[in-house]
């Protein structure tokens, strides 16, 4: 059986709920996947290294192939976006840059970052930023951007805007947005007794890297929250709530959410239409909490097939920007790198593939017994030969990939 013949025979069964399998595929090759660059190393970066991840995050496990100098990371990083199928982004970090440690984070331009403009046009790919407010000896005592420490502060600050302006230069060069995503890890391990105070400071920094208008076109910032991280397990100044109200009072960047970074049983998928009502677009990381933030490897969970109905639902693959988030450091980092994206975008074929339509005339005329029933049937759909066309239309091999790893 062919990859073609078996699709003819799911286009056909697909039909019969009203489904136009060719549609799907062709609005999939559309949405793009931001990849982030930081699974292939362990979010070491390309500053320095020996260096030391910081900040609350941890990458655990030490599979063997962790590249060792920058044209080793920059192969591995290729050969796992040949293996993601479609439209893609990547997302690289202000650690990413290529001037070695003589060029401090408040000192970084765009001039230090012409090797991920070169690759993204030698791979066809825009790009998404992230500043580092992280592995750095200015960010030890867990405050950057929320610092009562003002020299501390307003380091963080610069960096924040050179960032941007880094984000900007990506933008125009590649001639498409640049999200860049800022997320500070500032918080207290134990009972906090100021909770306001920070976040009094927060909102000045913010304002600050915010104040310089960027055209949209090339640069757009979101601000990423967080329930805890290690060692700031009692108190965190970038909460969710503050972000939200931030975003909602300011206007001038958009909301990130790590769906790792809520309460276990709190789920991303859920808050979207609150955002979408408002017209705010909105930025994810897509992660995997295994009982809590752990960053595991994104696979085709209820969660991930969720959050990518819930866009779908909404029609809002234009104002939610998928991007990845993970590193996992005990399996192969280019497979780990691919099976995420990969997952991904199964994921979002799958939310495409949904009779929506259907669905939702259901519940507005109160048939919820076609709802439930309907939702229940397509679950055994044959989704993998509709995958497996899309792999062949690609160019990307279906699974003979694994056998390498
Ligand atoms: C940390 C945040 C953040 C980082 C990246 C590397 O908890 O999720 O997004 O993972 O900046
Ligand atoms: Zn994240």
């Amino acid at each position: 059986m062919s990859v073609e013949s078996n699709y003819q025979v799911a286009k056909e069964l697909y039909a019969k709920y009203g489904i136009d399998t060719d549609a799907a595929l062709k609005k999939l090759a559309e949405i793009p996947v931001s990849i982030h660059c930081w699974q292939i190393d362990d979010l070491t970066g390309l500053e320095n290294f020996e260096g030391k991840l910081t900040g609350g995050i941890a990458a655990t496990g030490n599979a063997g192939g962790k590249p060792k100098s920058i044209p080793e990371y920059f192969e591995q990083l290729e050969e796992a976006l040949k293996l993601i199928p479609g439209k893609k982004k990547v997302a690289t970090h202000a650690i990413y840059h290529n001037a070695g440690m003589s060029v401090d984070r408040d000192q970084i331009e765009p001039k230090h970052f012409t090797h991920w403009v070169e690759f993204a046009k030698k791979m066809n790919v825009g790009l998404d930023f992230n500043p580092t407010y992280f592995s750095h000896p200015k960010s030890e005592d867990g405050f950057t951007l929320s610092s009562n420490n003002e020299e501390i502060r307003k380091f963080w600050v610069e960096h924040g805007k050179r960032c941007r302006k880094i984000g900007e230069y990506f933008g125009r060069e590649l001639g498409q947005t640049c999200y860049t995503n800022h997320w500070i890890p500032d918080g207290y391990k134990d009972t906090t007794v100021d909770k306001l105070g920070p976040r009094k400071i927060l909102e000045k920094s913010l304002d600050e890297i915010f104040e310089e208008k960027i055209d949209p076109k090339y640069n757009v910032d979101s601000v990423e929250s967080k329930l805890f991280g290690l060692g700031s397990e009692a108190y965190v100044t970038g909460s969710h709530e503050f972000y939200t109200n931030y975003v909602a009072h300011k206007g001038n960047c958009i909301i990130c959410m790590d769906a790792g970074h809520f309460h276990p049983t709190e789920v991303i998928s859920s808050k979207l239409s609150s955002y979408l009502a408002f017209g705010q677009e909105i930025m994810l990381h897509v992660s995997r909490p295994v009982r809590w933030d752990s960053d595991h490897v994104t696979i085709l969970d209820d969660e991930t097939k969720a959050i990518m109905e819930e866009i779908k639902r909404c029609d809002a693959f234009d104002k939610v920007h998928i991007g990845l988030d993970f590193f996992d450091g005990s399996i192969n980092r280019i497979a780990a790198t691919a099976i995420g994206g990969r997952s991904a975008k199964k994921a979002i074929l799958l939310a495409l593939l949904e009779p929506t339509q259907e669905l939702m005339e259901a519940e507005h005329a109160g048939n919820f017994t076609k709802r439930l029933a309907l939702l229940e049937e397509i679950k055994g759909l044959p989704f993998g030969l509709v995958w497996a066309k899309y792999c062949d239309m690609c160019g990307c091999e279906q699974d003979d990939w694994i056998k390498r790893y």
